[in-house]
């Protein structure tokens, strides 16, 4: 594993913040990075000044933890397998600290993320079959939204809480799909079939879905309509290596993503549009899963 001590580099985030182009819907990017040599663990880089803290030590290597903060931006939702040898869902102030456990199972728990109405919806394996559920901001009264065969992850809500969006490989593929908020009416918007599309992320205003796609052979970072037209690439699909994870600013102008770039993984922003592109970190460490 790599001593990673060499400190982010921000002259890019820096340019943005001059031209005071960045609204966020809290003032630090979080962000998974091995880059302490230990394997997985969460930093914040603050997005005023660049200046970068870890936030845990000690999440257990080899696992993704996704974070996910929540809207007011005090909380973070992640995964851990720190306390036993499944992954559980855990919450903890932004600012560092112990973290809460809000899951007991044997099997694993996978991206959690706040809904609109306060409470996280997650990934588990509980029922022997990847399916999103939902539970209170406490962890108390879970519940299934899906039912299907096969993996059901990553869920998104619309900002009015009425619509999720998920990605699931129900039709051979991964594509996108949404969902009543109990999961009932749960129809495709895009690929699942001949490609694979993962990582839904829906918009501040409501209008549009992003989602990473391997379409063109390798992820790119698209954005969609909620009638499944126009999808639109915001990332160059020749070669250039694998784009995911797209997570908005709060003011809906910018896209922050994790890109795969010579074999490493560094954080990335654009604005929606997929112009301004920037790279936010250059660290020979792993550097993926952004939230904002
Ligand atoms: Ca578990
Ligand atoms: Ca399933
Ligand atoms: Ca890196």
């Amino acid at each position: 594993m790599p001593q990673q001590n060499a400190p982010i580099t921000l002259v890019a985030l820096t340019v943005l913040l001059i031209c005071g182009c960045l609204s966020r819907q809290s003032d630090h990017i979080y962000f998974a990075s091995d880059r302490d040599g230990v394997g997985n663990n969460l930093f914040a880089v603050n997005t005023a000044g660049g200046e970068l803290k870890q936030l845990t030590r000690d999440l257990k290597p080899d696992w993704d933890p996704y974070p996910a903060l929540s809207p007011d931006g005090k909380r973070l939702v992640f995964v851990s397998r720190h306390q036993d040898a499944n992954l559980e869902v855990y919450v903890m102030d932004s600012t560092g600290g112990e973290p809460a456990r809000l899951t007991f199972t044997p099997e694993d728990e996978d991206r959690p993320v706040f809904t609109p109405d306060g409470r996280i919806s997650f990934d588990s394996e509980r029922t022997g079959d990847w399916e999103l559920w939902v539970m209170d901001a406490d962890g108390g009264n879970p519940a299934r939204l899906t039912d299907s065969p096969g993996i059901d992850e990553g869920s998104s809500w619309s900002p009015d809480g009425k619509l999720v969006a998920f990605a699931s490989e129900r039709g051979g593929r991964f594509g996108i799909y949404l969902a009543g908020p109990d999961g009932s009416d749960a129809r495709q918007l895009y690929g699942g079939v001949s490609f694979s599309c993962n990582d839904p992320a829906w918009s501040p205003d409501g209008k549009l879905v992003a989602f990473s796609s391997d379409e063109r052979g390798t992820y790119d970072i698209y954005t969609i309509a909620l009638d499944g037209s126009k999808p639109i690439r915001l990332t160059d699909g020749e070669g250039r290596g694998q784009e995911r994870y797209p997570c908005w600013s709060a003011d809906g102008e910018w896209l922050v993503y994790a890109g795969l770039e010579s074999g490493d993984w560094e954080i990335f922003a654009m604005k929606a549009d997929g112009s301004e592109d920037k790279q936010l970190t250059n660290n020979s460490a792993y550097d993926s899963l952004p939230a904002w």
